[in-house]
């Protein structure tokens, strides 16, 4: 192995270390999740592990059903159809501590309950450090929400419908495409090619340092 190569290599390793891998840490359409109304407990969950704890009960609804908007496949109802109905649904992975990943952004899609039944507020949490209220008009689409989430936060993020202003309980904002995006854990374990690099820069160091002393 060139000794150029190993210097590449070891910045290569240096630069993991530092800032991680960005990926895709978690991911739910609901596309998978069965259809039905006054859904309590939990959700299987969607991609890159970990299923969802429900307060209360959701709706999991398929797309054009009842009238509702005709995009997404299936999403979630956030007032499901039995009292108490507005729910909050908490992701059962913990971001930080257990899983020691960086999150860095969520998105996610909200639309009013587009059954003329007023607006809703829905609020975000990301575990203690993070809350924020969002507005839902009542006939609103879908549209994406994007929140920078500090890479100190950790712990799990849920969706809670706090209020909606019209009469029917059971009809609230709707919830679809829940992703978080982040840095899987730096690699900081040298592996053993590695190892030999950092061995042969060593060496490679200790010549040209001979050789300057010798030419001096
Ligand atoms: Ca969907």
């Amino acid at each position: 192995m060139k000794l150029l190569t190993c210097v590449f290599s070891l910045v290569l390793i240096g630069v993991t270390s530092v800032t991680g891998k960005a990926a895709i840490l978690f991911q739910d359409n609901f596309d998978d999740t069965p259809v039905g109304l006054s859904v309590f407990g939990t959700l299987p969950g969607g991609a890159f592990g970990g299923g969802w704890n429900i307060t209360n009960n959701v709706d999991v609804l398929a797309a054009g059903q009842f009238g509702l908007p005709n995009v997404g496949v299936r999403y979630l109802d956030l007032a499901g159809s039995t009292a108490p109905a507005f729910a909050t649904i908490q992701t059962q992975n913990s971001w930080g501590a257990s899983l020691p990943m960086t999150v860095k952004k969520l998105s996610f899609s909200l639309a009013g309950d587009n059954r003329g039944n007023g607006d809703s507020v829905v609020q975000v949490k990301f575990g203690d450090s993070f809350t924020q209220n969002f507005n839902v008009a009542s006939n609103s689409p879908f549209s994406m929400r994007t929140v920078d989430i500090d890479g100190a936060f950790s712990g799990k993020l849920s969706f809670q419908l706090l209020s909606q202003s019209g009469n029917n309980p059971f009809f609230g904002a709707l919830l679809d495409n829940v992703k978080l995006e982040g840095d899987l854990p730096p690699n900081v374990i040298p592996e053993p090619v590695s190892l030999a690099c950092m061995s042969l820069v060593v060496v490679g160091i200790g010549f040209s340092h001979l050789r300057r002393k010798k030419t001096s």
